[in-house]
């Protein structure tokens, strides 16, 4: 994924272009690719367990070769297409993906992005602290021109990696016996500017570069319509875009990091002028200006943030929920998000990241967008001869009514991961009532994020008396829910605490190696099924396409 566009032999040869052009046309007539739609075997109702539906997952042998998308020998991709390969939208080289993460955590996490959303993205860089390699795929140190006078002491873990590495000393925390990731997450703040850098060096044509991190996922398939529309409204090389989570400290935007943030050409070439791109006196004045900045700041995403503020004149703008902070079980789903689009997924443990990627071929094969194609896409852009370029659409790409897209949202995601999961059946109280309720112990819904009672929280001036009472049990808690806020529709107990939410929140199970009370001190949650069920179908109402 490091080479460079400029060493492919196509290039230099047209013989060996004609050559292939004819193999392909070739295998297009013999196995009638493209020509008619591949059977769809999917089932209508929803799908039978968390690992999706059994007929649909055609990918027990996945083979994710980058040839296999791009050539260039190419072929591949053709003689790939009958068998259990995932279904993908088009190959999108126009945008750099670019993973920035840590080397005691890279080899759990970023595999599985390799194996699933990345192949998408033929044109991804992998940043870590320290010089290494996935398979076939070269992994760079983002410290490597990081200025140490400026960095000052932060950087003594990251020598210490290096003689971990020299020594042959392992450096995966799958036992948390590398202790200080407090140190490691010191390292990180100095990464994102370096990254921008260097990945701009590399890739200086590029119309569009996405920075995500190692537990980020990404809805691939949405993207290549999503930067159709937005390249027809913001010229990537004359309108700048720096488009993210926006979060705030100390009153500095800036674009949420493990959300991803995008930003294109005209951005870019705000803050590095063509003409200084490899000019390394200035870069190096760049890079210990912020370096600077990081050493006396919290988070790197927010240096960046400075440095495009400030150098640039581009301030991020708030594109939630398309840049997305949680993943399908922490997100609160609400009429807010519900119909929308999801672009990035957020604190995604490895094993979601499969679950995320099943779901969206799922989704792909049951809305038939693994077929799509944005008009003007040609054979030559499907056998990887040709590259898609967002700046320069053909005219046909710049009309195309892109509301035919069927994204995959936020209520898709619900289906799939949650509706069949949900606690339905309301329970008994201790005397013999029924309450609204369907509970589990020794699980946290997230409901304290909406609105949380606690001890400080009920001493304010006028807090009410149910309020006061939500506090002290679960019984209260869950009748401040019940009878006292009319738009709850779940809440969380646990010891002083009460949350209570008018947000789906599906939320996970509280680990715990002790006994039952001891599992249970950390928490109970409580659905109101009824509830949730007229809020889901309001929200439902307003999505747009019913294929649900
Ligand atoms: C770095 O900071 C100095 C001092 O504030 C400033 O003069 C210079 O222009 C900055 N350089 C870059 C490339 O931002
Ligand atoms: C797993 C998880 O998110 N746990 C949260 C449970 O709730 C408390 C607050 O009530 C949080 O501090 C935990 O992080």
């Amino acid at each position: 994924m490091l080479a460079s566009p400029a060493s492919n032999p196509l290039r230099r040869s047209p013989l060996l272009v004609c050559i292939l052009v004819v193999l392909c046309i070739q295998s297009y007539y013999l196995f009638g690719y493209g020509s008619q739609a591949a059977p769809r075997h999917f089932h209508d109702g929803p799908p039978p367990d968390r690992f999706g539906p059994g007929p649909l997952v055609a990918t027990e042998t996945v083979i994710v070769t980058r040839t296999a998308l791009v050539g260039p020998s190419g072929t591949n991709a053709l003689l790939q297409k009958n068998t259990n390969i995932p279904v993908r939208g088009p190959p999108m080289h126009d945008i750099v993906l670019s993973i920035k993460t840590g080397a005691t955590v890279i080899h759990s996490r970023v595999p599985i992005q390799l194996l699933t959303f990345v192949p998408n993205f033929p044109n991804t860089l992998v940043y870590s602290d320290l010089k290494s390699k996935i398979g076939d795929i070269k992994v760079a140190d983002a410290l490597a021109r990081v200025s140490a006078d400026e960095a000052g002491s932060s950087l003594k873990y990251w020598r210490k990696l290096q003689e971990l590495q020299a020594q042959n000393d392992g450096l995966s925390d799958t036992d948390g016996s590398m202790g200080d990731l407090k140190e490691g997450w010191a390292l990180d703040k100095f990464k994102n500017v370096p990254i921008l850098i260097e990945t701009y060096q590399k890739f200086p044509g590029a119309s569009y570069y996405l920075f995500i991190d190692g537990d980020t996922s990404l809805i691939s398939s949405n993207w290549f319509p999503y930067l159709m529309d937005l390249s027809r409204k913001h010229d990537p090389i004359h309108s700048p875009i720096y488009w993210g989570s926006m979060a705030l400290l100390n009153n500095v935007p800036f674009g949420h990091g493990g959300s991803g943030y995008l930003i294109n050409q005209a951005a870019l070439r705000k803050l590095i002028p063509q003409d200084k791109l490899f000019d390394e006196t200035f870069l190096l004045d760049l890079e210990r200006n912020y370096t600077k900045l990081a050493s006396s700041s919290c988070c790197g995403d927010l240096v960046l943030g400075q440095a495009m503020t400030d150098r640039a004149g581009v301030t991020v703008k708030h594109k939630w929920p398309w840049y997305q902070g949680e993943t399908w079980w922490s997100i609160p789903y609400h009429e807010s998000n519900f119909c929308s689009a999801i672009g990035t997924l957020h604190h995604v443990l490895t094993e979601d990241m499969q679950e995320i990627w099943d779901f969206e071929q799922y989704m792909l094969k049951k809305t038939g967008m693994d077929q799509w194609r944005p008009e003007g896409w040609t054979e030559e852009h499907e056998g990887g001869f040709k590259e898609w370029d967002f700046s320069n659409m053909p005219r046909e790409a710049r009309s195309q009514d892109l509301k035919q897209y069927k994204n995959i949202l936020f209520r898709d995601m619900y289906d799939y991961f949650i509706a069949r999961k949900l606690p339905r059946v309301p329970e008994k109280d201790d005397d013999g009532t029924m309450t609204q309720s369907a509970r589990r112990v020794g699980w946290d819904n997230r409901s304290w994020k909406e609105t949380e009672w606690n001890k400080d929280k009920v001493k304010q001036d006028g807090a009410l008396d149910w309020q006061k009472n939500s506090i002290l049990s679960e019984r209260n808690c869950r009748i401040a829910c019940e009878v006292h806020e009319k738009n709850c529709i779940q809440w969380y107990y646990r010891d002083g605490i009460c949350g209570l939410s008018p947000k789906f929140n599906y939320g996970r199970r509280l680990r715990n190696d002790g006994t039952y009370d001891e599992w249970k001190k950390l928490g109970v949650s409580g659905w109101l099924p009824e509830r949730v069920e007229k809020k889901i179908s309001e929200w439902r109402a307003k999505c747009p396409g019913t294929y649900a």
